[in-house]
C-alpha cells in the first residue's frame, strides 16, 4: 500500500461517517489522513460498556468504551458502503473473542474490494478477553496461523503495551505471517469517583490511558519493537505535532497514527502531516527555531 504521506488515524478516534455528516464534502476534499482505520468491528453487535466512558486527565484521557459496534452484518450493510466513498484506502480493525471469530471477520472483510487491509485488535484493554491473544507470543502465533490463510490482504497486528514484552509478541506476529504491526494501544488505568468513596469513575471499572501521558512509553516500545523486527511499524501514542510524529519515526515507525488529539482538533491529522513534511524537508531539524509560548505549550517543546 503506497500512501501520499505517513499520517493515519488511530482506530476508534475519528468517526469518518459522523465527520462527513458534520463537514460535508469538504471533509473528502481535505481528508486529514493518508488512510482511514475503522473503529473495531466484532462478529456480534455490541452496546459497549456502561457509562461513564471517559475520564479526562491532565495528560490525556482514560476511555472505557467497550467496543460498541453494529456487528459484522450491520457493518457490511451500513458502514462499509459509506466508508468506501472516502478518498483514501480503508483499513478495517477487527476483534474476536475466539480464533474462529477473528477468522470469520478476516474472511468476510478479506473478500471485499473496498477494504485495503485489516488490523487485528488483540490489545483492547476494556473487555475481559480483549488482550488474551495479544499479550502472549504463543497465542499471537496461533491466531495468525489460523487467520493468515483466510486472506491475501495485508494483516496489521495491533500490539498492547500491557504485557511483559511487546517485542516478543511482534516477533511472533512477524514469524507467523503478519505484514505490519501497530503500537501502542492504550495503557490500562483507572480513576476514582470524586464524590462516591471507593467507587471507580468509569462504568467499566478500569480503562485505557491515551494522549500525551503515554508518548514517552510509546517511543520506547516502538524503538524496542523496531530492534526486533523488519516489518513496517505504525507508531502511535500521544502524537500532537509533526515533531512528535518525527520522533516516532526516529524510533523506527514507518507510519504514524494520530489518536486522542483528533478529539481536540478534528483536522489534527492534516496539521501533523504538514508539520512533519516541513521537518523532513529541513533534514529532520525543527524549522521553528524559536517557538512562541502557545506553540511551546501545544507541542510540549
Ligand atoms: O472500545 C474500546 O474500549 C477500546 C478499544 Br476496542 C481499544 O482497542 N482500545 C481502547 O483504548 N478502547
Amino acid at each position: 500500500m503506497r500512501l501520499p504521506h505517513p499520517i493515519v488515524n488511530a482506530s476508534g478516534t475519528f468517526d469518518a461517517i459522523a465527520a462527513r455528516r458534520a463537514f460535508g464534502d469538504a471533509l473528502l476534499a481535505r481528508f486529514p489522513f493518508a488512510a482511514f482505520v475503522s473503529k473495531t468491528v466484532t462478529v456480534e453487535p455490541r452496546e459497549g460498556n456502561p457509562p461513564p466512558r471517559l475520564w479526562e486527565l491532565a495528560g490525556g484521557m482514560i476511555n472505557s468504551i467497550g467496543l460498541p459496534n453494529k456487528g459484522l452484518a450491520g457493518y457490511l450493510a451500513h458502514d462499509l458502503p459509506q466508508l468506501a466513498g472516502l478518498p483514501v484506502p480503508l483499513i478495517v480493525n477487527v476483534m474476536g473473542f475466539s480464533r474462529d471469530e477473528v477468522g470469520e471477520l478476516v474472511a468476510a472483510f478479506g473478500e471485499r474490494a473496498e477494504v485495503s487491509a485489516l488490523e487485528l485488535n488483540v490489545s483492547c484493554p476494556n473487555v475481559k478477553t480483549g488482550m488474551v491473544m495479544g499479550a502472549d507470543p504463543g497465542e499471537t502465533a496461533a491466531l495468525l496461523d489460523h487467520v493468515r490463510p483466510r486472506t491475501a490482504k495485508p494483516l496489521i497486528v495491533k500490539l498492547t503495551p500491557n504485557c511483559t514484552s511487546p517485542a516478543d509478541v511482534a516477533a511472533a506476529a512477524e514469524a507467523h505471517g503478519a505484514d505490519a504491526v501497530s503500537l501502542v494501544n492504550t495503557l490500562r488505568g483507572m480513576a476514582f469517583h470524586p464524590r462516591r468513596a471507593g467507587e471507580p469513575w468509569l462504568g467499566g471499572g478500569t480503562g485505557g490511558v491515551s494522549g500525551p501521558a503515554v508518548r514517552a512509553i510509546a517511543l520506547a516500545q516502538v524503538a524496542e519493537v523496531r530492534a526486533r523486527i523488519a516489518l513496517p511499524i505504525v507508531g502511535m501514542g500521544g502524537v500532537q505535532s509533526g515533531r512528535h510524529a518525527h520522533d516516532l519515526m526516529q524510533a523506527g515507525a514507518d507510519v504514524v497514527a494520530v489518536g486522542t488529539e483528533s478529539f481536540r482538533d478534528p483536522l489534527a491529522g492534516a496539521r501533523v502531516a504538514a508539520e512533519l513534511g516541513e521537518i523532513r524537508a529541513n533534514g529532520g531539524i525543527m524549522p521553528f527555531a524559536q517557538p512562541g509560548p502557545r506553540q511551546a505549550i501545544a507541542h510540549n517543546v
